[in-house]
């Protein structure tokens, strides 16, 4: 079981990122420029004792914590992935590499109707890209067996702030999820998105974001520090099937970034959680039947 940490790169831009087998996580992404897109927490444990703090974790086959005897996000970002062999890739315009992970690998953290004597059967492949100036990241989940499953799936992106510049709106913020239905973890209301989305001053930032009728694909404009602004497009399919992508945007803050042991104190200046997810709405995975969810990240 391999732990130490796979590095690709793109010959041809000098782009490149860094992969835990634990989890599948994507812990840093380098442009053509040397620029760092991902946050990755100072303290972070990178033994495989628990998530890593930062990058990219897997939240599958939930989002959060509904079951309590389930892991928080589930438990792909708490078991060792393999590499497809000889899935790694290096041409003109992208470079990248698979990983993988069946259900009858995961060891940690099992719960509910995922729990060792389940009868589900699944398989999860995941496929990182880097171009010149950005990258995808793409997750299949198969349902091997026959019985259908619900799921949902969430690509939890910690984005480096440039400059400490967290908590200025003017420089950091999120541009795309107007008109989305908000569901705010911290104060409990309900409201509809109609402005671009700041990290207050004082408060802890923990929302989800359900897009209105008929809008599919999640399409950000992410400013994260001074003229550092990435686009953030995001979509899923169940069995060919189009569906909604939902986006969560986070940041801990003093209080919580206090309380996080893998969390530096004051390093809620320098990141934001922006994540996309297929969080409402999802179709049961039928047996025999596959799920696709993607996004794509792009200097602007
Ligand atoms: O980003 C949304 C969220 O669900 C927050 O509520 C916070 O818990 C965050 O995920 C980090 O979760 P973790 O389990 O990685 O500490």
């Amino acid at each position: 079981m391999s732990s130490s940490p796979i590095t690709i790169k793109h010959t041809k831009s000098g782009a490149e990122c860094t992969i835990f087998p634990y989890g599948a996580h994507v812990t840093s992404v380098k442009s053509a420029e040397g620029k760092e897109l991902l946050f990755l927490s100072k303290d972070a444990i990178l033994d495989g004792s628990k998530a890593i703090r930062g990058g990219i974790p897997l939240c599958f086959p939930q989002f959060g914590q509904p079951d309590k005897s389930m892991p928080q996000h589930g438990f792909l970002r708490n078991n060792y992935w393999k590499e497809v062999e000889n899935s790694r890739f290096d041409n003109d315009e992208s470079a990248g590499i698979s990983m993988e992970l069946s259900l009858k690998d995961v060891v940690n953290s099992r719960g509910g109707k995922w729990d060792t004597d389940t009868k589900l059967d699944a398989k999860c492949t995941y496929t990182v890209k880097i171009l010149p100036d950005g990258f995808t990241t793409t997750i299949c989940m198969y349902n091997l067996g026959e019985e259908s499953f619900n799921f949902q799936v969430l690509l939890h992106n910690y984005f480096l702030v440039q400059g400490r510049m967290a908590l200025n709106g003017d420089v950091c913020n999120v541009k795309g999820l107007e008109g989305y239905a908000v569901d705010d973890k911290v104060s409990g209301e309900k409201y509809v998105c109609d402005k671009p989305v700041t990290v207050p001053q004082k408060l802890i930032i923990d929302r989800v974001y359900d897009p209105p009728k008929e809008t599919i694909d999640l399409n950000l404009t992410i400013s994260a520090g001074k003229s550092n602004n990435l686009s953030l497009t995001a979509s899923g399919e169940v069995d060919g099937k189009p569906v909604s992508v939902s986006g969560v945007v986070w940041n801990p803050h003093e209080q919580k970034a206090q309380a996080m042991g893998d969390f530096g104190d004051d390093q809620y200046h320098d990141m934001i959680c922006c994540e996309p997810g297929l969080l409402k709405g999802v179709p049961l995975l039928e047996g025999g039947k596959q799920a696709t969810f993607t996004q794509t990240i792009k200097c602007l």
